[in-house]
């Protein structure tokens, strides 16, 4: 079994519906278990601010599914929520991001692990923490803490 954290992010139609939703169905599937999961969080949209608020969660898995396997399936997952990639960083459904694998370091071009943008995230960040010990370490980048 592989240990995946994962972001949750969503700001149309309902987010707390969607989040909840998503963690049920990454649960669901096979050879996978949620076995943590952070609180919701509200936060201002990060990049363009003509937009909602979000709602940001993090959680941690156990799973078979090799790196780009998972992607697909979550990718899946943020399709059933009819998200539409209309314009980047714009508005979204549901937003599912792999932010570390394992003790990983990926650069494909489909998935780059651990998230580049994740220790510059306080939306990523703080429910990391709060799912996390004190001594955390993010591959490649080092203690969680130095950047809260
Ligand atoms: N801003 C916040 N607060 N939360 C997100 O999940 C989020 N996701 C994004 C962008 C548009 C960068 N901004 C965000 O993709």
């Amino acid at each position: 079994m592989n240990t995946v954290f994962i972001a949750l992010g969503s700001n149309l139609n309902n987010p707390i519906y969607h989040l909840e939703k998503g963690i049920r169905d990454i649960n669901h599937l096979p050879e996978t278990q949620v076995t943590k999961r952070s609180s919701l969080y509200k936060s201002k949209p990060i990049g363009p601010q003509n937009q909602s608020d979000y709602i940001n969660a993090v959680i941690k898995i156990i799973t078979n599914y090799e790196p780009l396997p998972l992607l697909d399936v979550l990718q899946d997952i943020e399709n059933k929520h009819h998200r539409k990639r209309v314009k980047r960083w714009g508005p979204r459904t549901l937003d599912l991001d792999i932010l570390i694998y394992n003790d990983l370091i990926i650069n494909h071009e489909r998935l780059i692990v651990p998230h580049p943008e994740m220790i510059n995230r306080e939306f990523v960040l703080i429910p990391l923490k709060e799912i996390t010990n004190y001594d955390f370490i993010i591959p490649k980048y080092g203690k969680l803490l130095q950047y809260i």
